[in-house]
């Protein structure tokens, strides 16, 4: 087991992976910009460093000053939380090159899985079903019309190296698919240097629903059931939920079991998720995700499984704690994202927290590194805590979590509760009944959506 660990992150998921950290008996070690010299997860760690300035470029991003930060301490681990350097395959390799480990994937998969189109090839190989679509990158207008006449339209060009939506197109018919395809490789080239795109069915009314995997790196590997992130604005996620609504145990264990199956033929090593667009009763692939991500609790509360003790001791060499046949969905989870935010415009509301007074009671979660006091730098992003709930069946969840949000007083900022409770009470969060558009509709509908330039 590792006998230190660095923890390359800021905010809640450094404070979650130091916790994990404690439990093991192993020491950590934060690091921290200049911004966040008062911060909680530099508070509570054993020893702290400054890496730099605020812009995460120069710090949280700063491979070189990582590394001395390990130099320096002795830390024997990085964990690099989620965002920031999670998913960089080069970090994975440079901490290898200095006899650090890193507590994350084999730095080839985080690279396949970086890119969309080889991500997809390699599913498709593993036996995970995928939206019809090219073989590979397309250039030609030409080919992309004889492969959209093939699958039907509409169709979607997306970006290989793509994100949040960027270098993403719909062509409804084969007038618009030159155009699109253009658009994508202009937009893919600026916002990430690579004009590579594919082609895919497009989806029109689709549940965002992921699996989340765990795998020993030596051919062993898990599913421990789903989360249904339909709820998303802008592509970022807002209300996430596991199991999902719209699945039963049959069907859970059916995809779940092709994704167990998909990781250990990789020999996939520590936590990932693969995620699918699910409509009309079929799963489709889309992407996977080589990190712990924000909602991961969702899954923590419903099968009681520590994912970041898991992933610890996974990269420390020592297998998984449990097997598939252990593993069972208990109940019903929800998590909300606090941000820092206008509940209504949505523009980031950095600033001092004046009053802050959590939930609590049976079933009722809170990961946060905010506290009274404690003021938001405005340079990184705005979330402030996740509240996670949990109950027996899905409506004692909701029931929890109506009472939940009216208890939590976030006083001297913006932040996103006020939607969270219209939201509890709406009919078709309530019934389940969403889909991928749900939320942005129901926004412009209620006119909760003024748009605010450029962001
Ligand atoms: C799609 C799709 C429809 N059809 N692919 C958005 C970002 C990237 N992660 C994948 N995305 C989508 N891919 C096909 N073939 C619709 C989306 C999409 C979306 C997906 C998940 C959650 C929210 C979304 C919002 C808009 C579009």
């Amino acid at each position: 087991m590792f006998d230190k660990i660095l923890i390359a992150n800021r905010g809640e998921i450094a404070l979650r992976i130091l916790r994990a950290a404690k439990e093991l008996g192993i020491a950590t070690v934060a690091v921290h910009s200049t911004a966040d010299a008062d911060a909680m997860h530099v508070r509570l760690a054993d020893e702290s460093v400054c890496i730099g300035p605020p812009a995460a470029r120069e710090s949280y991003l700063n491979i070189p000053s990582i590394i001395a930060a390990c130099e320096i301490t002795g830390a024997d681990a990085v964990h690099p939380g989620y965002g920031f350097l999670s998913e960089n395959a080069r970090f994975a390799e440079v901490l290898a090159h200095h006899n650090i480990g890193f507590i994350g994937p084999k730095a080839e998969h985080i690279r396949v899985m970086g890119d969309k189109i080889e991500a997809k090839r390699t599913a498709k190989r593993l036996g995970i079903p995928c939206v019809p679509g090219s073989e590979g990158g397309i250039t030609d207008p030409e080919e992309a019309k004889r492969v959209a006449a093939e699958i039907g339209y509409p169709v979607l060009v997306k970006a290989a190296s793509g994100g949040g939506g960027r270098g993403m197109k719909v062509a409804r018919t084969e007038g618009d698919l030159e155009q699109a395809l253009t658009m994508a490789r202009t937009e893919a080239k600026a916002a990430f240097g690579d004009d590579a795109v594919y082609l895919e069915k497009y989806l029109t009314k689709p549940r965002h629903i992921e699996v989340q995997i765990l795998g020993d790196g030596r051919g062993g590997a898990v599913h421990l059931a789903e989360r249904d992130c339909s709820l998303q604005r802008r592509h970022q996620k807002v209300w996430e939920e596991g199991g999902s609504p719209a699945l039963d145990a049959a069907m859970r264990a059916e995809i779940g079991g092709i994704c167990a199956n998909a990781m250990r033929q990789l020999s996939y090593l520590g936590a990932g998720t693969i995620e699918f667009l699910y409509e009309d009763g079929q799963f489709y692939f889309i992407e996977m995700n080589t990190r712990i991500q924000v909602e991961h609790p969702v899954t923590e509360m419903i099968t009681g499984i520590d994912l970041v003790n898991e992933q610890i001791r996974v990269a420390a060499g020592g297998g998984l704690s449990v097997v598939q046949e252990d593993i069972r969905v208990e109940g019903h989870a929800i998590e909300c994202r606090i941000n820092a935010e206008h509940p209504a415009t949505f523009r980031p509301s950095p600033g001092l927290i004046t009053y802050f007074h959590p939930p609590g009671g049976l079933g009722v979660r809170v990961d946060s590194a905010a506290f009274q006091g404690y003021r938001i730098p405005p340079n990184y992003d705005s979330l402030i805590g996740k509240l996670i709930v949990h109950g027996r069946t899905r409506n004692e969840c909701l029931m929890r979590l109506r009472r939940a949000l009216d208890e939590f007083v976030v006083d001297g900022i913006d932040t996103t509760l006020p939607l969270f409770r219209t939201l509890v009470r709406n009919a078709d969060v309530q019934n389940g009944d969403y889909d991928i558009h749900w939320l942005e509709d129901f926004l412009a509908r209620e006119g909760l959506s003024e748009t605010d330039p450029k962001r």
